[in-house]
């Protein structure tokens, strides 16, 4: 069979493929390990409905019982936010393995984008990608996330890389493996629950549609991968820049007392950092996502004119 055919599309997913209607692909690692239930299963929702308002339809994808899921219906949302941590993180390499056992599979940012390459859907919205670790020279630790970028022929909205990273490294990685990075209205990379690093982008572009223009000039002229469109948290949802700042600083400290490994590490920082800051640290990541969804639809829409 070919791959096309295994692909599970939701009604109203195959219905805006044939109105050639804009599409915006959703992740759902960030539903299953990025936050707790319920928080996770209404944020979800609200991404979805965050696309729509922009005229776009949402496309969330996740692997569940044998099948590559294009679209989830509301209570498979909701069946993947109550299933949690008990659904594997799906990366890359872990795609057949869960299609294999017929297992709930949440879907990161890697295995995102190549189903959303599978399903011709070039637009994506996150919240924050994964990268380089800190202390990613001993650990080698560093995401799948930014090789299929480099790879896969999907533009990812995101506020920038989560602030649990070594972002400079992150940045020089992104580099050189050639993935353009475009601030929207800002020239500084965000930092996930802040607007600032520090760091510069590459390109500030201003509009949807001059991110629509660059990204179908990119692959018109046949460069491969993807591109990183990097969008600040809403200032009023920010979290102060050294209150968080010693609050990761806290988490990493206890994720290495611990020895926590391998994809256990990003979803051990998220809930840490939001028990330390008392939920504060939530409050910025549901914002920045519905944001992502917002523009990501904007791009997606932008890109159909
Ligand atoms: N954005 C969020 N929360 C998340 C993620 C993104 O706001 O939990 C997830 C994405 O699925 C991303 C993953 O691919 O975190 C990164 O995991 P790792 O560092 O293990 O590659
Ligand atoms: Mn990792």
């Amino acid at each position: 069979m070919h791959r096309l055919q295994m692909l599970h599309f939701s009604k109203a997913v195959v219905e805006a493929k044939e109105k050639k209607q804009a599409i915006v692909a959703l992740e759902s690692t960030i539903i299953s390990h990025g936050m707790p239930y319920p928080k996770n299963v209404e944020t979800a929702l609200e991404v979805e409905q965050a696309v729509r308002s922009k005229g776009a339809v949402p496309a969330t994808i996740a692997l569940m019982n044998g099948q590559i899921k294009v679209g989830l219906l509301r209570e498979e949302i909701v069946a993947l936010g109550k299933a949690g941590l008990s659904a594997a993180k799906v990366s890359r390499r872990d795609i057949p393995f869960i299609l294999q056992q017929k297992k709930y599979g949440a879907t990161t940012v890697a295995a995102t984008m190549i189903i959303a390459d599978w399903a011709g859907i070039r637009i994506f919205a996150t919240g924050g990608i994964g990268g380089v670790h800190r202390q990613a020279t001993q650990t080698l630790d560093i995401s799948t996330d930014l090789q299929e970028l480099a790879n896969t022929k999907v533009a990812v909205v995101s506020a920038g890389a989560k602030a649990i990273l070594d972002l400079p490294l992150t940045l020089e990685y992104l580099e050189t493996f050639g993935i353009p990075i475009i601030g929207y209205q800002t020239k500084e990379f965000p930092a996930f629950y802040t607007r600032e690093s520090g760091l510069q982008v590459d390109y500030q572009l201003d509009t949807p549609k001059a991110i629509a223009e660059t990204l179908t000039l990119k692959w018109q002229l046949g460069l491969k991968g993807g591109v990183l469109i990097a969008n600040p948290v809403p200032a009023a949802h920010a979290c102060p820049k050294s209150y968080i700042d010693d609050i990761i600083e806290c988490a990493l400290k206890e994720s290495i007392e611990q020895g926590i490994k391998g994809k256990a590490v990003t979803p051990f920082l998220l809930s840490r950092i939001e028990q330390l800051s008392e939920g504060a640290s939530l409050v910025s990541n549901i914002q920045l996502v519905l944001n992502n969804a917002r523009l990501a639809a904007e791009v997606a829409v932008a890109m159909n004119e």
